[in-house]
């Protein structure tokens, strides 16, 4: 037995493992994900971003960011029943959860009963739902689960020490109160960060342990690969190693088995053998349809394709709304292939 599910992992423990040889790490991390999932099973989520650009906060990779000039088009929170369109059609191409983003410090009391209204229509599609929408106060963490949100992404984003330098209008433990909120809420939490910021590989290592060592594992942990902005402060960053990307993920499954670690933006850049080695290395979920938030993604048909060389599934979920039947979605996995097909 490889995985142990712990919460007390040390920097030199984790460095030890980051520094394996690549064989080894990989060789670990796929033991450890087969003890605790299908290996060929792989979570698919699709995101809409509900409220774009403007956001008053700095961090310094954001297309999204007020403070530079990133030339984005804005837009305002939109209507309920343009998120149900793109949520129907989601569900039609085989996602089975259905994650909206909105560029906001915070949710005002304004949007808030509108963002509510959009997690009840989700889920009454039977598809799970998914929200990312800045800070959240404890109150606005019940609303959330009394609507019926499944999951919550909120993202670390890099170690505690490199957060600084990437953005200034907010902590690292307000990230954290936050997620607590989440948490005590009964909501499921998604967090993760963002590797390419020009972070060192302790950096990485304390990123890693910080989610490791929260009191819950995070059930789903996003690993996103810059996706390089004009206009940002970090538009000419050096890329990072390929193969220190597949160790992050490789890492991240050894440190939270029991957690879907998704292979999260970047992908566009990645070819296919990347991909492969991420999933192998224990990544079991993915961003899939053509757009991520404001930047591009690989086609639906490419990822169906990938999909169907390796002889991945996309996993079926078993959705606990108490208002709907306890039982896996039979369409969602042919929905997929059909469209596969067309
Ligand atoms: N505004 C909300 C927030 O920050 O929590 C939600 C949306 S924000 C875009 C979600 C996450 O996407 C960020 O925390 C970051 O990890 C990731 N992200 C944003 N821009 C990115 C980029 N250019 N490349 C890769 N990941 C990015
Ligand atoms: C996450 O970790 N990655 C997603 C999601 N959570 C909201 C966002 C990726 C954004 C990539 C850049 C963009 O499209 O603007
Ligand atoms: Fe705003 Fe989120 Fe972008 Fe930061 S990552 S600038 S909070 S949208």
């Amino acid at each position: 037995m490889t995985s142990i599910t712990r919460h007390d992992w040390s920097f030199d423990e984790i460095k030890s493992l980051y520094e394996l040889p690549f064989n080894d790490l990989l060789f670990r991390a796929q033991s450890v994900h087969r003890e605790n999932f299908d290996p060929n099973a792989v979570q698919v989520s699709t995101l809409l971003s509900i409220k774009t650009g403007a956001c008053p906060e700095d961090c310094k990779y954001c297309s999204q960011s007020g403070h530079y000039n990133t030339e984005l088009e804005k837009e305002k929170l939109i209507e309920v029943e343009k998120v149900m369109e793109e949520a129907r059609r989601a569900k039609q191409n085989g996602a089975s959860r259905f994650c909206m983003g909105a560029a906001w410090k915070h949710p005002s009391a304004k949007d808030f009963p509108h963002v509510l209204d959009m997690v009840k229509g989700v889920r009454a599609l039977g598809m799970e739902t998914c929200m990312t929408l800045g800070a959240l106060s404890p109150e606005q963490s019940a609303a959330l689960a009394d609507a019926g949100l499944d999951y919550y992404n909120h993202n670390i984003d890099t170690s505690r020490e490199y957060y600084k330098t990437i953005i200034s209008t907010r902590t690292f433990d307000d990230r954290l109160q936050t997620l607590a909120n989440v948490r005590d809420a009964g909501i499921k939490v998604c967090s993760g960060g963002i590797v390419g910021l020009g972070e060192n590989e302790k950096d990485r290592i304390g990123f890693l342990m910080e989610l490791a060592n929260l009191p819950h594992h995070p059930e789903s942990v996003p690993i996103n690969n810059l996706v390089k902005i004009k206009g940002t402060p970090l538009e000419n960053v050096d890329d990072l190693d390929e193969f220190d990307f597949v160790r992050m993920i490789a890492v991240a499954r050894i440190l939270m088995p029991a957690s879907h670690v998704r292979l999260s933006a970047g992908r566009e850049e990645m070819n296919d053998q990347m991909q492969a080695l991420c999933f192998f290395a224990g990544a079991n979920s993915i961003f899939y349809g053509e757009k991520l938030l404001t930047t591009s993604n690989p086609l639906e048909n490419d990822d169906m394709l990938l999909f169907s060389r390796l002889g991945i599934h996309p996993e079926e979920i078993v959705l606990d709304h108490d208002d709907q039947e306890h039982a896996p979605v039979p369409e969602q996995s042919s929905a997929f292939y059909d469209a596969l097909s067309q």
